[in-house]
């Protein structure tokens, strides 16, 4: 079994490579929960939500995340009646949130839920919260702190950061059975994605570093930064704010004491010796998933046998 560390956007895209050379029933994706926050009363949960609706192939691929060919009559209404309208939530999209909190409230888990979702819409590939708790990811910022999406979707990421409180409803403990998965997974890939609020609010559960360290499995993961930006979302500021130089180096830097192998973009080759100085094998390629080949060839990179464990 291969897992994966996944946020949303960069994450589904990977994953929809990943599923070309590797049967999907085989992969878990362990998915970032930081995102998640309530509106309209609801249980929104961003990454979950792009990762199954993109391996579903329902997500509006213009955007990233939300439903292909969605309408908002739903949202309209809501302005209408003073409700919030800063977060696009379309029409068909709310039937995820109104049924997931539906069952929520009935006493599912969240990840009795995503794993309902997935099965519902499809998708072989299984998909894991990576905590059942509440494990919000707040941004520290001049206007004070506040959760990821209202500094990033509402505030448009203007305000500056000052520093990131993972899990900071207190203390969250990894969903059921992901210590497990984690020991017996044969290969732990970490997608592309933001590695201070995806990949970070991850790790930072209770023995979850722990049981990457111990487990066998090679470690590979992609720089979610190529040439020295983001290809989308608040990675730069955010790795700033953590005192990171925005770059593949930059990653390396997080990912040194964890990962075996680092895939960088051919953009950042002359970055290869320093990575390696760090003691990681690193695989310079094409990283930018532009269509499904490029997809599956990046997937197909994180594979191949680059050496033993740390
Ligand atoms: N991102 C935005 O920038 N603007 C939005 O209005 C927005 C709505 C939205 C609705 C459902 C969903 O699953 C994701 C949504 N996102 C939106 C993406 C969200 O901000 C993600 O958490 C980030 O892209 C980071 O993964």
């Amino acid at each position: 079994m291969i897992l994966v560390l996944a946020g949303g956007v960069g994450a589904a895209k990977f994953l929809e490579g990943l599923v070309q050379v590797v049967p999907p029933d085989q992969i878990v994706a362990v998915v970032n929960t930081g995102d998640d926050f309530v509106l309209h009363g609801l249980m929104i949960t961003p990454d979950l939500d792009i990762v199954t609706c993109t391996l579903a192939d329902l997500i509006d691929r213009e955007q990233g995340w939300g439903l292909a060919g969605d309408t908002t009559a739903c949202l309209e209404w809501l302005g209408k009646l003073g409700g919030p309208t800063w977060f696009t939530l379309g029409d068909r999209d709310l039937a995820l949130h109104i049924r997931r909190s539906a069952l929520l409230r009935e006493g599912w888990t969240l990840s009795q839920v995503a794993d309902s979702f997935r099965q519902a819409l499809g998708v072989a590939v299984r998909i894991v919260p990576m905590s059942d708790d509440p494990a919000p990811t707040h941004i520290v910022t001049d206007a004070g702190e506040i959760h990821f999406e209202h500094y990033f979707v509402q505030r448009r990421a203007q305000d500056r950061v000052h520093g990131v409180r993972l899990h900071a409803a207190g203390p969250a403990q990894p969903a059921p059975g992901l210590l497990d998965l984690i020991a017996q997974a044969e290969r732990i890939l970490i997608a592309p994605s933001n590695p201070v609020v995806s990949i970070g609010p991850i790790l930072a559960l209770p023995g979850v570093e722990a049981a990457l360290h111990a487990s066998a499995a090679p470690i590979v993961a992609v720089s979610p930064i190529v040439g020295g930006a983001a290809i989308k979302g608040p990675a730069a500021p955010l790795m700033r704010a953590m005192g990171y130089e925005v770059s593949a180096l930059g990653i390396a830097t997080i990912y040194a004491e964890l990962a075996d192998t680092l895939v960088i973009d051919q953009q950042d080759h002359d970055l290869a010796a320093p990575i390696r100085a760090l003691g990681l094998q690193v695989v310079v390629t094409d990283t930018i998933m532009r269509g499904p080949v490029e997809k599956a060839r990046l997937a197909a990179c994180t594979l191949k046998d680059t050496g033993n464990r740390n």
